[in-house]
């Protein structure tokens, strides 16, 4: 064999070793298959495109809401997407015997689950701290942060000794970045991140995957829940702006959950090219806005 031929071997040889390592890790990523997914809030806005993604992937889903008429129709949304099972049940977040409820139930579905996400949450109204009601500010606290809280202290044993099993949580930007008018959500969402910190220390060790999305402005019916049903108001947020979808958040998710098991991935920031920071918002056309006001 001479020098050329050595060569174009040692190539080959190094080559085949390259894509047999590729074709490895491919094959590592988590399937969604048959597993077992578990989303809260998945009547509506991410959960419901969520649940809809997750069933496209042969996974088995588990929906709560507190409206069962819309959680029937998201049902019947994955039994088209996917051979799986799509079940949902009453849930409220912010009831400890509400959720124990939901989860007795999820234990008559399944002994295991792959991915628990807490999605369930929201804003309402935009009152600064001097005019804020209790009403809002214990939503917010009650759905953001305890709902977290209980459903991941209900689901833990179902999680454990499933391999590649993980948590997702649904933050925001607004964990990370204060606003006017946004004291109790932005505390509640530094509360679901700061959770997620403390989860991720405790489970070390577990095999258990504790992650947070955290999204920028999104289209769904957040700002019409935020704003109590002014529509006009609501609109306003994305006015001349492109937002994030529902379905965008969904894809992210699903991206999320099929890192091979050994990949976390910790803290997932998205927000829409239009939007650099809460108070950074590129909008085309005049964009009416309140002065000193991020929307
Ligand atoms: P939606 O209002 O469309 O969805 C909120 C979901 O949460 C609904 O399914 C609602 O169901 C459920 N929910 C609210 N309260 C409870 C409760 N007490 N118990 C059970 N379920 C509850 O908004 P999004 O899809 O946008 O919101 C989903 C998550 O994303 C929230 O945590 C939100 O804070 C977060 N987020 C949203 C952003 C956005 O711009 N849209 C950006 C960043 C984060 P039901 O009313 O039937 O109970
Ligand atoms: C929703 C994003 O900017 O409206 O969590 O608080 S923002």
């Amino acid at each position: 064999m001479n020098v050329w031929e050595e060569n174009l071997r040692l190539a080959k040889a190094a080559w085949l070793a390259h894509s047999s390592r590729v074709l490895r890790k491919l094959s590592m990523q988590s399937s969604l298959k048959d597993q077992w997914v578990l989303i809260t809030g998945a009547s509506s806005g991410f959960g419901a495109a969520a649940a809809v993604a997750f069933a496209g992937q042969g996974a088995n889903v588990l929906l709560g809401a507190r409206r069962m008429d819309r959680l029937a129709t998201v049902a019947e949304a994955c039994r088209q997407a996917g051979n799986g099972q799509a079940l949902a049940c009453s849930l409220d977040v912010a009831s400890t015997p509400s959720v124990e409820a939901f989860v007795r139930w999820v234990r008559e579905q399944t002994p295991k689950l792959f991915l628990l996400v807490n999605n369930a949450g929201g804003a309402k109204g935009m009152e600064t701290v001097a005019e804020g009601r209790d009403e809002d500010w214990e939503f917010m606290l009650q759905t953001n942060v305890l709902g977290i809280l209980r459903m991941t202290r209900a689901c833990l044993p179902l999680l454990q000794g499933t391999p590649g099993s993980q948590i997702i949580s649904i933050g925001s930007i607004a964990s990370r970045t204060a606003y006017e008018g946004g004291a109790a959500y932005c505390a509640a969402k530094a509360g679901e991140l700061q959770i997620t910190h403390a989860l991720r220390l405790e489970l070390c060790g577990t095999g258990i995957r504790v992650a947070t999305l955290d999204p920028g402005f999104a289209e769904t019916e957040f700002s019409l829940v935020r704003f109590k049903g002014d529509a006009v108001r609501a609109q306003k947020v994305y006015d001349g702006m492109t937002p994030l979808s529902a379905q965008d958040i969904a894809e992210t998710l699903v991206w999320m959950a099929t890192r091979p098991a050994h990949v976390c991935i910790d803290e997932l920031v998205i927000k829409p090219t239009d939007q650099a920071a809460i108070h950074k918002v590129h909008r085309r056309g005049p964009g009416q806005r309140p002065a000193g006001k991020p929307f």
